[in-house]
């Protein structure tokens, strides 16, 4: 065993996390890149790289047999592929594994179960974790539907089982509608997945988003590393994301925490995952379960002090993992806030020449970004170009420190979502730390008129 090349297999920030967590362990890297990324950062800074296709995702980032072909031609050992792209395709780690490559995630069929919502919720519950009131698996028919909805009460909410992120939900204010919105998510599931399957799920109207971060060994050992709060959220994009959240204490943190870590040791899960809840009234509601690193670890990071790249490396190398439980502590506050290229009130996408860029230093801050002065953001990706994490001792130290970061960044030649931040750090609601996921949205409406 013992990883000693790794090919990362995406792109912009996640790459370069991915690329200095292998270089700290004294592992070398290979990048792999469309043409349109050949000037990346994460190109620039790997020990090797193999141009994989043309722009277009599908050519390149998800192309499976070009990407097993750089690892083959370079000799990398592992695969990372970071979020996004290929990192929740069980075939595709399947492939690797069965390449003698060393898959740096999940076994395949954890992340098979995860990916079906039904599924998923169906471990979830057998495994302990409370579930939103709903039907028990698939609707199999309207009477079913109606029956399940009678039980649950309205409104309910139709979600498709290859759903996930938002796709295909549709909230049933009464039965009189149940019938014809049940169908229409089922055929709009069927157009975009392949998969008319659906469930019902008593619809929860103003819920926090929280997830828990977890970590397994695969062999029956597993532990968390607390939560984080995802509510600011627009069209299923997150914003910001704080650690911890402004609303779990100490002890709900441990007893929650304690639930999804003995969840993940009973079903033998492997390397990193993320736990979603809705939390309303004071209650955890299992929704679903991610199966990769996640775009906001770095809070993660900053409250716990645990590398959680380095971890997942570790663990897919075959160690234990690196931190008990009782080991773990949660000090002080930290915020992330995603910085896209767009347009801050219209959202627009802004790709182009950045014509110079200076990122937020000091204390406690930490820039996740592929950016340099000169670099061109191609138009066929994600608009995140940067992530700017900052740590406080409390919350509000953290927030006054975020506002000065805010201040220090320079990013030109694009529109950026800077300034959107810098408001949204002003609001006496995010102040007070008393928002759900509808408050962002309901915010942003009120700025327009
Ligand atoms: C819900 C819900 C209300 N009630 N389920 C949206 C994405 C997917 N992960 C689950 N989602 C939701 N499920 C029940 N039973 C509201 C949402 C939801 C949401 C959840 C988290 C963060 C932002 C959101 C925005 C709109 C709707």
């Amino acid at each position: 065993m013992a990883i000693s090349r790794i090919l990362i297999a995406n792109r912009g920030e996640i790459a370069l996390r991915i690329h200095r967590a292998a270089h700290e362990m004294g592992i070398e890297t290979v990048a792999v890149h469309s043409t349109a990324d050949a000037d990346a950062m994460h190109v620039r800074l790997a020990d090797h790289a193999v141009c994989i296709g043309p722009p277009a995702a599908k050519d390149s980032y998800l192309n499976v047999a070009a990407i097993i072909s750089a690892a083959e031609i370079t000799q990398a050992d592992a695969i990372h592929p970071g979020y996004g792209f290929l990192s929740e395709n069980a075939k595709f780690a399947e492939i690797v594994e069965a390449h003698d490559l060393i898959w740096i995630g999940p076994k395949p069929e954890h992340i098979r179960t995860m990916g079906d919502k039904v599924e998923a919720k169906r471990t979830a519950g057998a495994l302990g974790l409370p579930l939103v009131p709903g039907s028990d698996g698939a609707v199999e028919s309207i009477e079913d539907a109606k029956k399940v909805a009678a039980e649950i009460g309205y409104p309910v909410l139709v979600k498709a089982a290859s759903g996930g992120g938002g796709r295909g939900m549709k909230v049933v204010p009464d039965e009189e509608q149940l019938e014809s919105l049940v169908s229409q998510a089922k055929s709009e599931a069927r157009n975009a997945f392949g998969d008319d399957t659906v469930y019902l799920e008593k619809y929860l109207g103003n819920p926090r988003h929280i997830e828990f971060q977890v970590f397994g060994d695969g062999n029956g050992e597993a532990i968390h590393l607390g939560e984080r709060d995802c509510s600011l959220q627009r069209r299923h994009q997150k914003v910001l994301e704080e650690a911890t959240s402004p609303v779990i204490s100490d002890t709900e943190r441990d007893r929650m925490g304690g639930i999804v870590a003995k969840a993940m040791a009973d079903m033998g899960y492997r390397g990193a995952g993320t736990i979603e809840f809705l939390w309303e009234d004071g209650e955890f509601y299992f929704i679903e379960m991610n199966t990769r690193l996640q775009v906001e670890h770095p809070v993660t990071e900053a409250i716990t002090g645990v590398d959680l790249v380095r971890e997942q490396i570790r663990i897919a190398d075959g160690k234990p993992l690196s931190v008990k439980q009782d080991e773990i502590r949660f000090t002080g506050h930290a915020i992330e806030c995603r910085i896209n290229a767009e347009d801050p009130e219209t959202f627009a996408p802004s790709p182009g020449l950045v014509t110079s860029y200076h990122a937020a230093g000091g204390m406690h801050v930490r820039v996740d970004s592929g950016l340099y002065a000169g670099y061109r953001i191609p138009p066929y990706y994600d608009s995140m170009i940067a992530k700017l994490i900052v740590y406080g001792r409390t919350r509000e130290g953290c927030i006054m420190r975020l506002r000065r970061a805010l201040e220090e960044m320079v990013i030109e030649g694009v529109k950026t979502s800077i300034p959107l931040h810098q408001k949204l750090l002003r609001e006496p609601d995010f102040l007070s730390g008393d928002y759900s996921i509808k408050w962002l949205e309901e915010w942003l409406d009120r700025q327009k008129g």
